[in-house]
């Protein structure tokens, strides 16, 4: 039962503004969704895009603490940041406001209250984790203490980090506050709870009979959250930073940061329409479309409806088309341990190339399993699909139309069979795209724009004009002229994908603009239309610009070791008179050299004042040889003698292993005659 629909709402998920966003954050809600609402637009339909940040929430506040500022400076700063960000990326909102505005502070209080009124709430009360020095209740991240699973120190009230496992506060041993490492005890706390129990029988008709359609990863974990039963979640929290929970006796209370940020969506259409937003959120021929991450999966398909539900005059979301996540390099991304690519710094490495950070992430999107960023794949589709495909035929195309017609586009005269060929593979497009970008398949009907710009490439090459020109100018011409009319169905077709090439070439084409419905047809130039100037759509990225990214990556990861570094255990407890058995010596080395077919290996000769020795040591990674020679070292005089690498070994020169992995060779901090003792 197709619904027919006037108008669709796109909403993308509220990052949360307390960091920079990163290409996690674009690959998986905010290029999709762009590419979406441009093909509507593109075809002339009612849409709307609504973003913004969620600006209330713990990790704002625990920000703040740390940088020493309010959380309304931390959230400022980066609303700034990522509004900029997704502006410089093309992300077409219609608005991008955010969660502390007065509008939604309104709207978030009066939604809670109506539900209030209505007796849609329960109220408990439980017993939660207090510092009776703060004077404040912690939230589940405000809490560490020792891993129940791992015994790992440092482990947050909601997860071990080390392990992995999720974890409730009162499960930690010795839970503390985590800023101050005060001891924490329990207080009878009150909050109000949304009964999502309720919702369940009505939440498994709509999702799990209505709402077959929905991608396999989504409705899995919701039927999942079903299956499991669905249990009273609390709307409100002990807290100072969000919404003042709007009921007499609820002071220190605020909203709950997931109850009000979905109001969000609505509150900053009103601002954006203030007199026209209620047609848009509560006329059923309005199609709600959510755009978000799978982490936000069951915030949006459960707890969001269940308010919608319970307040009685919004739609629900017709579709929420989530995503899994992007990884980098193979590894989680993580704005704590600085691993991903950011995206103001990605423009300062690589400016006027939003379009290639686009093309890629929706080629490796990861619509239905995680998926991977890599430096080299990025490389590899920038040259040889952008620049070697897309570029090359339009680039091709607009030389020799310059060359041969001055710029002006040639009339066709007859076809031949292979033109007709060529054609019809065009003509079928427009269908295969707007099936697949109906079905939210960005992946497939990027491919399918890709493969457009391969028939033009392969239609010029079998040609060969610039061969013709010397013979036949007329078939030249209608060569050229279809060349000329994929040059424009590829514009259009990439226009949603690739926003910023599209104009160019729209510019390029000296076209007004490009239209959706025109997909597929063959008279977009007019014979005696004159081009405009031509310029590269892409250019080839190279290795050096790569390498400096990973060896950026490299960099962090080696930071990531030092600072997750923890010692080893201590060893087993030894007698003294079994450590004098060692007999440790200073000696300085007279020479050092590389040992020939070993890379690891460095051969020493050392003056231990009783004549000198050999000591072969595996620290070739680390030093160069002439660096050592002259120092003194320390180094087990009584150590078995063996061979390495044929290459007696009389003793073993003795190094610190560091945080990294690296050795680092020890010796006395003063002047030590060699063959001193060690002890
Ligand atoms: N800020 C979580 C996130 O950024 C949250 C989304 C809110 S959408 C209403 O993943
Ligand atoms: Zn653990």
């Amino acid at each position: 039962m197709e619904k027919k629909f006037a108008r669709t709402l796109v909403t993308t998920a509220l990052p949360y503004a307390n960091g920079p966003v990163h290409i996690g954050h674009l690959a998986g809600v905010y290029v999709p969704a762009d590419i979406y609402v441009r093909y509507l637009r593109l075809k002339g339909e009612e849409v709307l895009h609504i973003g913004g940040s969620d600006e209330h929430g713990v990790p704002v506040t625990i920000r703040a603490k740390k940088e020493g500022c309010t959380p309304q400076d931390v959230v400022d700063r980066y609303h700034g940041i990522i509004k900029q960000a997704f502006a410089d990326f093309g992300i077409s909102f219609d608005i991008y406001s955010r969660t502390t505005s007065a509008t939604h502070r309104q709207h978030a209080s009066d939604f809670f209250r109506k539900l209030y009124d209505e007796g849609k709430f329960v109220k408990q009360e439980s017993e939660q984790f207090y510092d009776e020095e703060a004077k404040q209740f912690l939230s589940d991240r405000n809490i560490v203490g020792e891993c129940p699973r791992c015994h790992a120190d440092g482990a947050y009230g909601d997860q071990c980090e080390k392990c992995g496992s999720t974890l409730s506060p009162d499960e930690l041993i010795n839970p503390k506050n985590a800023l101050t490492g005060n001891a924490l005890v329990k207080r009878p706390t009150s909050h109000w709870y949304l009964p999502l129990n309720d919702y369940q029988g009505w939440l498994e008709k709509w999702i799990l009979e209505e709402h077959k359609e929905w991608r396999s990863n989504v409705y899995g974990q919701c039927k999942s959250w079903l299956d499991a039963g669905l249990r009273p979640r609390a709307v409100t929290r002990d807290l100072e930073w969000g919404i003042p929970v709007p009921v007499e006796g609820a002071e220190g209370k605020v909203l709950y940061v997931w109850f009000d940020a979905p109001i969000g969506y609505i509150s900053n259409t009103k601002e954006l329409l203030p007199n026209d937003w209620e047609k848009w959120w509560k006329d059923e021929s309005t199609r709600l479309i959510h755009f978000i991450g799978k982490d936000n999966i069951v915030f949006h398909c459960i707890v969001f409806p269940a308010m919608l539900k319970a307040e009685g005059s919004y739609i629900l979301p017709d579709n929420v088309p989530s995503n899994e996540f992007l990884n980098l390099e193979g590894d989680k991304i993580s704005t704590s341990r600085n691993w991903a690519v950011w995206l103001h710094e990605y423009l300062v490495d690589f400016p006027g190339k939003q379009d290639v950070l686009r093309y890629v992430l929706t080629a490796n999107a990861p619509e239905t399993k995680d998926n991977d960023f890599t430096w080299k794949d990025f490389q590899a589709r920038n040259n040889s699909e952008l620049v070697a495909i897309y570029g090359n035929f339009v680039n091709r195309a607009l030389q020799l139309t310059k060359k041969y017609f001055n710029g002006v586009v040639p009339e066709a005269g007859e076809l031949t069979d292979y033109d007709r060929e060529t054609l019809n593979e065009f003509a079928g497009v427009k269908e295969e795209v707007e099936k697949l970008l109906n079905n939210f398949k960005f992946r497939d009907a990027q491919k399918e724009a890709m493969n457009l710009a391969r028939i033009g490439n392969k239609y010029l090459a079998d040609t060969e004009p610039w061969k013709l020109a010397k013979t036949d100018m007329p078939r030249v011409q209608t060569i050229l002229n279809i060349a000329l009319q994929l040059v424009a169905n590829l514009g259009i077709a990439f226009e949603p994908f690739l926003p910023f090439s599209s104009k160019k070439l729209r510019e390029m084409l000296n076209l007004n603009s490009f239209e959706w419905s025109n997909l597929g047809r063959i008279d977009h130039l007019a014979a005696g239309h004159t081009l405009g100037e031509a310029q590269l759509l892409f250019e080839k990225i190279e290795d050096d610009a790569i390498n400096a990214q990973i060896e950026r990556l490299e960099r962090i990861k080696k930071e990531n070791e030092v600072n997750s570094f923890t010692p080893a255990p201590v060893a087993p407890t030894v007698a003294f008179d079994d450590f004098m058995k060692l007999d440790i010596r200073v000696g300085k080395v007279l020479e050092c050299e590389k040992v020939p077919k070993a890379d690891k290996l460095l051969k020493f000769k050392i003056d231990d004042g009783m004549g000198g020795r050999t000591i072969v040591s595996g620290i070739a990674k680390y030093y160069k040889p002439e660096d050592l020679v002259g120092k003194e070292v320390c180094f087990i005089a009584n150590f078995e003698p063996r061979k390495l690498k044929g290459v007696e070994s009389q003793g073993m020169i003795l190094s610190a292993e560091n945080a990294d992995g690296s050795l680092v060779v020890i010796g006395p901090q003063g002047e030590v005659k060699p063959g001193c003792k060690v002890g």
